[in-house]
This record gives structure tokens, sequence and C-alpha cells, in this order.
């Protein structure tokens, strides 16, 4: 079939629209009509050449939500019509990762999903005869896509696709760190580096754990609004505080229980952990980090007891969690539609990303 797509042909370029083509679901896949799909960092992370993994052509996005158009042989879990949201951390429920209580990682196909492939080594996509590749396993910047039966998450059909495309990377993320890997006790001081789509969703699974403060730190403070809706207690503008380690130790009476670094940025990842608890801090690293960057601290800030660990996807098992996921933004636990800033249909997707940049957005959805 022939569907459209916006087509990353090199780092650093905008994105192309173009009607590629695109095979259809092999044994154990699933076609899927793309009905919206947030624009993450990370897909700004990837366009611009500082992921080891970029490969082009490509078609990113991976923030996705839609209906099952057709099934492949073999396939149990879903059906056509079916609801779904793209999971680029799949769950074969298999795999020693899966079957492993400590983490969500599945690797069962990870590695061809890393060189933008299908599991069995090729691509569905092509434009002019030639390949395009995929991306994290979703390519959800294109309206019809295949993916793996075990990368597919089921969920309910009353949920807006628009909101909760969401779910399928930032809110999980989000949220997930907070309550899957770092289990945030009721009570908790937690410092949040970086107010944007990935932070807001930390503050408001923060609060909704019981968080006692919440701080919040960045150098915009134009996200000082929305971050308080949404449970931040104080804010620091690292730019106007002389000693920003001083100013969270003194908030939090010694140093944060928490930190979660929503940046990216290897010098704020290590504010994150300096900032901790003496003893009992722990600091989580979502933010993605360009090729070739290294974080470093001093041993004795770890040998005193405070944690250093990252989360992928919050540590959810897609297709297990993330139906949950959609259950509590359906029954008003989190808040999604005051994070989407910005809607945009495809052909215009480039100003999603420039909307990032600019910092004036916090998540753009595109609708097909
Ligand atoms: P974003 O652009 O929406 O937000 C980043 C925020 O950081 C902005 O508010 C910006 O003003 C702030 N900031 C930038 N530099 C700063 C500094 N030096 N000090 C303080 N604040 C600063 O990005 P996002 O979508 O929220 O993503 C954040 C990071 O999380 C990215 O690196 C992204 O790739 C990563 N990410 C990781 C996962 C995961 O599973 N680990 C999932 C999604 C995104
Ligand atoms: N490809 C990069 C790393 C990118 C990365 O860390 N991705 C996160 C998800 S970011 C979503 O917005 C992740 O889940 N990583 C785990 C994994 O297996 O990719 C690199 O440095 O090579
Ligand atoms: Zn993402």
């Amino acid at each position: 079939m022939e569907t459209r797509a916006a087509v990353a042909f090199k780092a650093g370029q905008p994105l192309s629209i173009e009607t590629v083509t695109l095979d259809g679901p092999r044994p154990g896949e699933v076609l899927v009509e793309i009905k919206a799909t947030g624009v993450c960092h990370t897909d700004a992370f990837t366009l611009s050449g500082d992921d080891p993994e970029g490969a082009f052509p490509a078609i990113l996005g991976h923030e996705g939500a839609g209906v099952v158009v057709e099934v492949g042989e073999g396939v149990k879990s879903l059906k056509v019509g079916d609801h779904v949201i793209p999971l680029y951390t799949p769950e074969c429920r298999e795999c020693d990762y899966c079957l492993h209580p400590k983490t969500n990682l599945c690797q069962s196909i990870r590695s061809t999903q890393g060189q933008g492939l299908m599991p069995d080594g090729t691509s569905r996509f092509k434009l002019n005869g030639e390949p395009i590749l995929h991306y994290m396993g979703c390519s959800t910047f294109s309206n019809y896509t295949v993916l793996p039966e075990i990368a597919l998450a089921k969920i309910r059909k009353d949920a807006p696709f628009d909101k909760v495309c969401y779910i399928g990377c930032g809110v999980t993320t989000g949220v997930g760190a907070v309550a899957f890997d770092a289990k945030v006790e009721p009570g908790s001081n937690v410092v949040v580096f970086g107010l944007g789509g990935i932070g807001l969703n930390v503050i408001q699974g923060a609060r909704m754990v019981g968080a006692n403060k919440i701080i919040g730190v960045d150098i915009n403070p134009s996200k000082v609004k929305l971050a308080k809706q949404f449970g931040m207690t104080d804010f620091i503008n690292p730019k106007e505080t002389p000693d920003l380690i001083e100013a969270i130790m003194d908030l939090t009476n010694g140093g944060a229980d928490y930190s979660f670094e929503c940046i990216g940025n290897v010098n704020t990842m290590r504010q994150a952990l300096e900032c901790c608890h003496k003893g009992w801090g722990e600091s989580i690293i979502i933010g993605v980090a360009g090729a070739g960057q290294e974080i470093s601290t001093r041993p004795f800030q770890l040998v005193t007891g405070r944690v250093w660990r990252g989360s992928a996807f919050g540590g959810a098992r897609g297709r297990t969690d993330v139906p949950k996921i959609v259950d509590w933004y359906m029954d008003g636990k989190i808040n999604i539609d005051d994070l989407i800033t910005h809607k945009m249909p495809l052909d215009d997707i480039n100003k999603a990303f420039d909307l990032m940049h600019s910092g004036e957005s916090i998540r753009s959805v595109i609708e097909f």
C-alpha cells in the first residue's frame, strides 16, 4: 500500500512529507493506522545526528496511537479494529529480561530495532524502490506502519487518540520513573531537573504518589505556571542561583530523597546526583545524552550512600502497564490534556520541532 509519512533523509535537515510504499504485515506483525503521534525530544535528538544509533533515511516518531488494520499470520493477541499504542520497549513475556523482575527492557528484538529494521532484518518502507528505515520499532510519523505484535499495547476504545498517544512515551516515562522505577514513597522530597514534556510528568507522578516537596529546576521560567499546576511546590532557576546544590540542600533539609534528570545534559546529571541526600538519596537519569558524552562525579558521592541509576520508558512493561496508564488518564488520576500545547497536521510537523527548540511547546501532537 501507499502511505503518507514524514521522512528524515539526513541528520540536521527538516523532515520531508512523502508518499512511501509499505509492505503488509509478515508473520507475527501487525499493520496499524496511526491516528495521532506526539513529537518527543528524542525524535529531535536523533534527527540532530547526536544519536549513536541514528541512521538515515528513516521514518521517525515513537509516541503514537492508532487502530489495527491487518494482522499477519500467527498473531493471536490482536485483531482488526483493536485500538493500540506502539511500544518502543516491547514486551515478549518470554526473554530473560521479561522474566526478570528488575527490568522492563525486553531484548527479544532490540538488535534489529536498533538498526531500523523489523525482526526479520528487513524494512517494510520503501521510497522509489529504495528502503527507508524504521525508528525505535515504531515509525509513528507515518499514517500507516507495521509493528511486531509484541510491540503493541491493546487499549480501551473510548480513549482519545490525540491524548493517549502521549502515553506511548512521555507520560509513561515520567510517571513510570516515579511509580515503577524509583518507587518514590509518600512524604519524599523530589527534585526534577527540566520541566519539559518528561519533567512535568515526573512532577505529576510525584504528586500522585504523595511526595512532600517537589522542586523544579529549569533555565526557562515560562515553564513555572504549568509546573505549579502539575504539583511543583518550589522552583529554582539555575541562572539566578549562585549555588544550585546549596539552594536544594537548604530547601530539603540536607538533600533530595529522589532527583530526576529530564534534560539530557551531563552537567545537570552530575548536579542531580550531588543534590541528593547523603546516605540514601537516589538520582534517576531519564535524559538522553549525545554520542561521546560521559558523566562524572567524585566516587565519594556514591561511597556515602547516594545512588545513581537510570530509567527507560519509566520502567513500564508496555503491554501490561500501558493499558493501566490509559485507565489512570480516563479516570482523571493524571492530566494529559493540559500538556498538549499544540496540535497540527503531518504537513506542519517541522513546526513541532521548531516549537520544541524555542521552548514554546510542552507537547505537539500530529493528527492524521
Ligand atoms: P523538552 O525539550 O520538552 O524539555 C527539556 C527541558 O529542560 C526544557 O524545559 C528546558 O528549558 C530544560 N533545560 C534545558 N537545559 C537546561 C539546563 N541546563 N538546566 C535546567 N533546565 C534545562 O524535552 P523532553 O521531551 O521533556 O525530554 C527530556 C529528555 O528526556 C530528553 O533528553 C529526551 O531525549 C529524554 N527522554 C528519555 C526517555 C527515557 O525513556 N529515558 C523517554 C523520553 C525522553
Ligand atoms: N539510541 C541512543 C539511546 C536513546 C535512548 O536512550 N532511548 C531511550 C528511550 S528515549 C524515548 O524518548 C531508551 O529506552 N533506551 C533503551 C534502549 O534500549 O534503547 C543511544 O545512545 O544509542
Ligand atoms: Zn520519547
